[in-house]
């Protein structure tokens, strides 16, 4: 398997978390987000994903975008690994509303696309993006702490980590870059905490990837 993605992206990282949670060897295929105006916009990267989005995944020449069909093909391809979506049907819709509440009301919001038009087409500077993203980022951890109060222990759903996790972590990374702290939520903080110890996380990490810039490299 091959992914294309990039260290800092926050829907690449929930990929990588995703194969080492299953033990699944992959290609990583380093596609620079802000190199030569963002290689995710080359005519090379757009024949794999016509949207420029990040990441992609080839198995074996089968293409797929967007991190919820990668999720779901993986835990279907491989039903023989880690599974990432409960079995209960109730269950597995509530773990798929919180990763849905990441994918589709957080992150689109502060995507860089959407950052970079707010830069050059309405003035906006570092202070206006980082306020921005943060409204954002409040609004949606906020009704995600209340989502997740009944059923989270050590992870969003019970002890055992979802997809949800791989959607929630990786956003408070990103959040954190515009300056939002998540530790005023109590239960997302601790799942935070928790995740990030987590061998798979570790690996996962951004800033633990081979084209993480020198200066950010963490051991
Ligand atoms: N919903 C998509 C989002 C993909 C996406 O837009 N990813 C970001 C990186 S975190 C990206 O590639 N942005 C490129 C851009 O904004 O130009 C997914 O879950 O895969």
């Amino acid at each position: 398997m091959t992914l294309y993605n990039y260290f800092r992206s926050s829907t690449s990282y929930r990929i990588r978390i995703a194969l080492h949670l299953k033990n699944l060897k992959f290609d990583y295929k380093a596609i620079h987000l802000l190199s030569n105006g963002g290689e995710q916009n080359s005519a090379e990267y757009r024949k794999l994903n016509p949207i420029g989005g990040l990441p992609t995944l080839s198995d074996d020449g089968k293409v797929i975008s967007q991190s919820v069909a990668i999720l779901e093909y993986l835990d279907e391809a491989f039903p023989d690994t880690y599974q990432l979506r409960p079995a209960d049907i109730f269950l597995r819709a509530k773990v798929r509303q919180v990763c849905e509440n990441v994918n589709s009301d957080i992150h689109p919001l502060q995507n860089l696309k959407v950052m970079q038009y707010l830069e050059k087409t309405h003035g906006y500077s570092q202070e206006d993006k980082n306020r921005w993203a943060q409204m954002w980022s409040e609004k949606g951890f906020a009704a995600i702490e209340k989502i997740i109060e009944s059923t989270a222990k050590n992870f969003c759903f019970g002890n055992e980590i979802t997809a949800a996790d791989l959607f929630v972590v990786p956003q408070i990374f990103a959040a954190a870059r515009f300056g939002f702290d998540i530790s005023r939520f109590e239960t997302l903080n601790r799942i935070n905490e928790n995740c990030i110890k987590h061998e798979a996380f570790i690996k996962a990490h951004p800033y633990r990837q081979i084209d993480t810039p020198a200066e950010l490299k963490l051991s």
